[in-house]
């Protein structure tokens, strides 16, 4: 389908279906200047994951990933929502049940004004105790002290979810339970790699969703989504909204 004709496909299944579930990935925020993880900029051909991004990792060095995340701040913190997440909040004020997910951890969704997004990897901005309960918000850029201490004398650590550790259940499940109802599932910005997420596009596919994918380029589930445009997000879902 040429991209003109599949836009104007994708825009009327927007308008004609009444639940509608999207999945974000790191794609979405490159235009804010946010890095990705993958590909020739991204953030996993300057670092090795397994030494700052596994519980492991956090353990054997804790103030080498506390730097990493800190510096990662100081990026977010300077950037803001572009045109694809406005889009997305403004596609949540005109279906009627609306779900977005996202794997991204730097909040741009929610100062773009989407109400609840389901966010499976957690939160940049967010801390929580290594030994107690305590998890709460902190937006300080840089930090001070680094690493940041708990009031009960413990460490904390970045409210994120490492490689080899399990999503928050709840989240997931509201996730899977929103894939599994959808009428249409739409993925932006995201290689797919990464999973439970990578499995919500398939698991809508196969409860009956159609499955539109927006990215650069093609991606590990393209072969098997219904329609793909391939675009930068922030130019391409404008356009489904038009
Ligand atoms: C644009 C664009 C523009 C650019 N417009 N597009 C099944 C099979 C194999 C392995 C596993 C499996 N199940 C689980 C695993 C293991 C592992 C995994 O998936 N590994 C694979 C990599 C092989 N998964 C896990 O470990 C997960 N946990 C788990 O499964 O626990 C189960 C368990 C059970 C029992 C006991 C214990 C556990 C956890 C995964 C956590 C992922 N964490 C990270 C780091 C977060 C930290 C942080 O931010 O600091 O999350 S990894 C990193 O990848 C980050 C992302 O959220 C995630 C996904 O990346 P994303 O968003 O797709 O980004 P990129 O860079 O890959 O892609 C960007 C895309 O955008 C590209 O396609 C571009 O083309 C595109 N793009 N500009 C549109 N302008
Ligand atoms: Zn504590």
């Amino acid at each position: 389908m040429h991209t003109e004709q599949a836009i104007s496909t994708v825009r009327d299944w927007i308008q004609d279906h009444e639940r509608v579930a999207v999945l974000t990935g790191a794609g979405i925020s490159a235009e804010s200047g946010v890095p990705t993880f993958r590909g020739p900029e991204g953030l996993w051909r300057q670092y090795r994951a397994e030494d700052l991004a596994t519980p492991e990792a956090f353990a054997r060095d804790p103030e080498l990933v506390w730097e990493w995340y800190d510096w990662r701040r100081s990026i977010v913190a300077e950037t803001k929502p572009n045109p694809g997440h406005l889009a997305l909040a403004e596609m949540e004020r005109l279906v009627n049940n609306f779900t977005l997910i996202t794997q991204n951890v730097d909040g741009l969704h929610d100062v773009a004004g989407s109400a609840h997004p389901l966010k499976l990897h957690g939160d940049i901005w967010e801390m929580r105790c290594t030994r107690c309960s305590n998890q709460l918000v902190n937006r300080e850029v840089p930090l001070n002290p680094l690493p940041p201490m708990c009031d009960c004398g413990s460490m904390l650590r970045p409210n994120i979810v490492w490689f080899g550790e399990s999503l928050p259940p709840l989240v997931l499940d509201q996730a899977w339970a929103a894939a599994e109802h959808a009428e249409l599932f739409l993925v932006i910005g995201t290689s797919a790699l990464v999973h439970p997420a990578a499995s919500l596009p398939l698991v809508a596919q196969r409860s009956g969703a159609k499955v539109v994918e927006v990215n650069l380029e093609p991606t590990a589930i393209t072969d098997q989504v219904d329609v793909s445009l391939m675009g930068p997000s922030g130019e391409i879902l404008p356009q489904l909204l038009a």
